[in-house]
């Protein structure tokens, strides 16, 4: 295959989150979030696996970051635990909290790794919860104040800063469907979330910029939502309502400062944006951003059809839109492979939203250990490096075209707690033996080191 060169400069790096990592959920002061009491809630995740111990980065951070600079990685995108700065959300800040982030910051630093900080990777303070969670104004005061806190301690050090991580997971999975923590189900409520997200993004980015950051970003994963027949009006219409509530619901107040007409035409059938949505909000939602992330994972193909099924992770769809299933090879998460749908939302975002910075903040692949692979030698994922190869001949193609993408992460650095699904779904290019915590490179981790010391393919 012929070879293809990344632009000069070009980031690669690999992506992790603090309760997906970290375990230690009781060490040095850390308060409950609600991914703990979700986890520890029968039924929720499966066979009740939680991050308690997790792969036990809090105590091996340094091991792990040797391993990602053996990789060679420029970067390392990683979230601070609300709850181990703010054990309540609110109130004094726990110094060893901050501590454990500032030894993680200086081990980069000192391998030449440069940290990118996600605030918000969906562990929310439970006493938070308690008053509202995200459906609460007052959280998204409260978020601001919290990431003053933080970069007042790492902003010396780290230059990145990432406010909210997939606020369309938080608000639908979270208040919506109930399928990720606090595990409400309730549109209004999922409406309110998202709108308060934003507002907690906004209020952050500008106190961010006011204390010295230096580049201010968010990440989404916005959906490459396709048409199942691309000449019929209503499945054309049917994808229009999921780009809706997917993408321009954050796209347009973050970089137009308005929610679109249409979505909130829709979302009214469910609850009035004016019971949330105060005057100035769009434009405090819409503070200047020099960094949109974006996760991708896999495209969306709809139907438009009366009587559709729908999907409960887009509140007012079913009776309308039907979710094609996934066709061809798939993931271990059952979601679908085709490349072409990272090219295809790179260049979409670039058109209708042109002038920020691009960064593939998360992109990778679950899939099982084979049989006959040896953990203890390597893992022989070459089904991951075909997703991988795969989804970076995509990624370069987006910039052959004038897309404005400044680098890419893998997620995941390690094997990881995969949300509702517990410990069963392997996203790392690094296995994890969670009886051992030994870690070893899978050959994604060999070629992506290669692909790295190359810039390219
Ligand atoms: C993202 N969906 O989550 C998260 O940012 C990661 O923490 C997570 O491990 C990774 O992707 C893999 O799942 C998602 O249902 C979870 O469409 C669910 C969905 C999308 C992203």
């Amino acid at each position: 295959m012929s070879e293809l060169r990344f632009p000069e400069g070009f980031r690669w790096g690999a992506a992790t989150a603090a309760y997906q990592i970290e375990g230690a959920a009781r060490d040095d002061g850390r308060g409950p979030s609600i991914w703990d009491t979700f986890s520890r809630t029968p039924g929720r995740v499966f066979q009740g696996h939680t991050g308690d111990v997790a792969c036990d980065h809090y105590h091996r951070y340094a091991d792990d970051v040797a391993l990602m600079a053996e990789l060679g990685l420029h970067t390392y995108r990683f979230s601070v635990a609300w709850p181990r700065i703010q054990p309540d959300g609110t109130g004094p800040v726990n110094p060893r909290g901050l501590d454990f982030y500032d030894r993680l910051t200086d081990a980069l630093l000192a391998r030449g790794i440069d940290p990118i900080v996600t605030l918000y990777h969906w562990d929310l303070p439970q006493t938070l919860q308690d008053r509202g969670g995200w459906t609460a104004r007052e959280t998204a005061e409260h978020f601001a104040t919290y990431a003053t806190a933080v970069h007042a301690r790492l902003g010396d050090r780290v230059g990145t800063w990432t406010t909210l991580n997939e606020p369309w997971c938080s608000a639908y999975l979270g208040y919506g469907n109930g399928v990720h923590a606090p595990g409400e189900r309730d549109a209004g409520s999922a409406f309110t979330a998202v709108h308060h997200l934003l507002l907690g993004h906004g209020l952050a980015a500008r106190a961010l910029r006011a204390a010295g950051a230096e580049t201010v970003g968010i990440t989404l994963n916005p959906a490459d939502v396709c048409p199942a027949d691309p000449d019929s009006a209503a499945d054309a219409a049917a994808a229009r309502l999921v780009d809706g509530l997917q993408n321009r619901i954050f796209l347009d107040p973050l970089l137009r400062a308005a929610y679109p007409d249409d979505v909130l035409e829709h979302v009214g059938r469910m609850v009035d944006p004016a019971t949330f949505v105060r005057d100035g909000d769009e434009k405090l939602i819409a503070a200047p951003i020099d960094l949109l992330g974006i996760n991708f994972y896999q495209p969306t193909y709809v139907a438009g059809r009366p009587g559709g099924a729908g999907s409960d992770a887009y509140p007012g769809t079913d009776g309308a839109v039907e979710f094609l299933p996934a066709t061809g090879p798939l993931t271990d998460m059952g979601w679908m492979i085709e490349p072409a749908g990272l090219t295809r939302l790179l260049e979409r975002i670039a058109t209708d939203y042109p002038g920020v910075p691009l960064l593939v903040t998360e992109n990778g692949a679950a899939f099982p250990d084979k049989a006959g692979s040896d953990p203890v030698g390597e893992v022989q994922d070459t089904d991951r490096v075909a997703y991988l190869d795969g989804h970076l001949r995509a990624a370069h193609q987006a910039i052959a075209r004038g897309v404005d993408l400044r680098g890419y992460l893998v997620w995941s650095l390690l094997d990881n707690f995969e949300w509702a699904e517990g410990y069963r779904k392997r996203f790392g290019i690094v296995h994890v033996d969670y009886l051992t915590q030994r870690r070893t490179l899978k050959s994604s981790a060999r070629w992506y080191q290669e692909v790295i010391s190359r810039n390219g393919l």
